[in-house]
């Protein structure tokens, strides 16, 4: 097992790697920006290192800098947790170049999922269910475009392959919008992510985004742990995660579970990992893969009692995945509500500082969150200050805890989300369960304040 990992990244999530490495008896280098020394995490550390200036460019993306800090600091490994360079294959390659164990997949498996037409065509093959759609990128030849619609059928999704997370996508109706809907996405994608290649899928029109977690090692085992219903969100973010999906039959999960898995092996994937699916009327439907923990993994913690930041340090180390598939059973329903530093209902980030913050607590609560009392929320980077997670033995327990929860929390000095969260966690419908990607958009929208 590794002695010292370094900790490339800030907030909650450098907290919570933070935490599993000292479960694992690792000492933590963490780093931080100029914005962040007074983090929690900087001031529990034994080491920190600072690494730049507030904007993430110059710090959090600074690849020389964070090399330097494992270099100075003798570090084995680096965990680049979500977001910044989680999921740059440059990254990872630099890294393991530079003598470290990257806590991820292999810079291969990133690139590869990086370019969706890639990912796509490498879940074809492995036998996991995809959007109907273009073979690859689409050729140039307008008439033959025309032809690919035609078959797949209107209304269809234009993508870039260097897109994703809902970067770079146009909806097409008919037939007359197609070929100038084509162009403009190129020339988008082309500036945007230096690679105009483009896609073509069939566009469904209410699905919900059901993904599925694995895990995988360097020995061919991999699991996967149930799957997350992440189709509450406003503009790509998601707002409220839950496990499991209300109402997706277990067998179903199962059969798509397996998918997951075999492709797992087949493309020798190490690490932890998230399919991501569209779900319409009982079908699941690939649409990207993620490379890294995703911000909403505690859900899946929760109900299935793995530590999944432990297991990506274990398995990086070399380690067998300690748990068969058989083991994993998923007990009880958790519910993950994101906390957001803006305007509830104008979503204006709202930086500044933490005058007063009461935490909630009692059975089935956890919070993730590295603010304090007095803490100053920076204005350089995403608004999310904190995560509150509630269990319980059915998803009315989840949803009773939430709301007990959401009325305990106190933070004051700086606007949230949290009125918002309070609204949905009594909506009949939400707690009907199953509502697809618009219902919160369209809630908003027939909800002014
Ligand atoms: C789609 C789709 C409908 N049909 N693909 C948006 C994010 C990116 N990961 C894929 N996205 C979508 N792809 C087809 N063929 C609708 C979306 C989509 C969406 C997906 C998941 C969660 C929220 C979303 C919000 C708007 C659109």
């Amino acid at each position: 097992m590794f002695k010292k990992i370094l900790v490339a990244n800030r907030g909650e999530i450098a907290l919570r790697v933070q935490r599993a490495c000292r479960e694992l008896g690792i000492k933590a280098v963490m780093v931080y920006s100029e914005a962040d020394r007074e983090a929690k995490y900087v001031k529990l550390a034994e080491e920190a290192v600072c690494i730049g200036p507030a904007p993430s460019g110059l710090s959090y993306l600074n690849m020389p800098a964070i090399i330097s800090a494992a270099e100075v600091t003798d570090a084995e490994a680096i965990h680049p947790g979500y977001g910044f360079l989680s999921e740059n294959a440059d990254f990872a390659e630099r890294v393991e170049k530079s003598g470290f164990q990257f806590i991820g997949p292999s810079p291969e498996s990133i690139r590869i999922m990086g370019d969706k037409v890639s990912a796509k065509q490498s879940m074809i093959r492995a036998g996991v269910p995809c959007v109907p759609g273009s073979e690859g990128e689409l050729p140039d030849d307008p008439a033959h475009i025309r032809r690919i619609a035609k078959s797949v059928g209107y209304p269809v999704i234009i993508k870039a392959a260097g897109g994703g997370g809902g970067r770079g996508m146009r909806v097409v109706h008919t037939e007359a919008a197609l070929i100038n809907a084509v162009q403009m996405t190129k020339a988008e994608a082309g500036a945007a992510f230096n690679n105009p290649a483009v896609y073509m899928e069939k566009y469904l029109q209410n699905p919900r985004h059901i993904e599925i977690q694995i895990l995988a090692d360097k020995h061919r085992n991999a699991v996967y742990l149930g799957e997350r219903d992440c189709s509450m969100q406003r503009r790509h973010q998601k707002v409220i995660e839950e496990a499991p999906a209300p109402g997706i039959p277990r067998k179903l999960i199962d059969k798509i579970g397996d998918r997951c898995v075999a492709a797992c092996k087949k493309i020798n994937y190490r690490g932890a990992g998230t399919f991501e699916f569209l779900y319409e009327n009982g079908e699941f439907y690939f649409i990207e893969m993620n490379t890294r923990v995703q911000v909403e993994h505690p859900v899946t913690e929760w109900v299935t009692g793995v530590d999944i930041v432990k297991t990506q340090i274990m398995v990086a180390a070399g380690e067998k995945l300690p748990f068969t598939q058989k083991q994993i059973q998923i007990r009880g329903h958790s519910i993950e509500c994101r906390i957001n530093a803006e305007d509830p209902y104008k979503f204006v980030p709202s930086p500044g500082r933490i005058t007063l913050w009461h935490a909630p607590g009692g059975p089935g609560v956890r919070v993730d969150s590295h603010i304090y009392h007095n803490y100053f929320v920076p204005p350089n980077y995403d608004s999310m200050i904190g995560k509150i997670i509630v269990h319980g033995d059915t998803r009315e327990q989840a949803i009773a805890r939430m709301q007990t929860a959401l009325a305990e929390t106190v933070v004051e000095g700086i606007n949230t989300n949290i009125p918002l969260h309070r609204e949905l966690m009594v909506d009949a419908k939400f707690m009907a369960g199953g509502t697809n990607i618009h219902y919160l958009e369209e809630w908003l929208s027939h909800h002014k304040r």
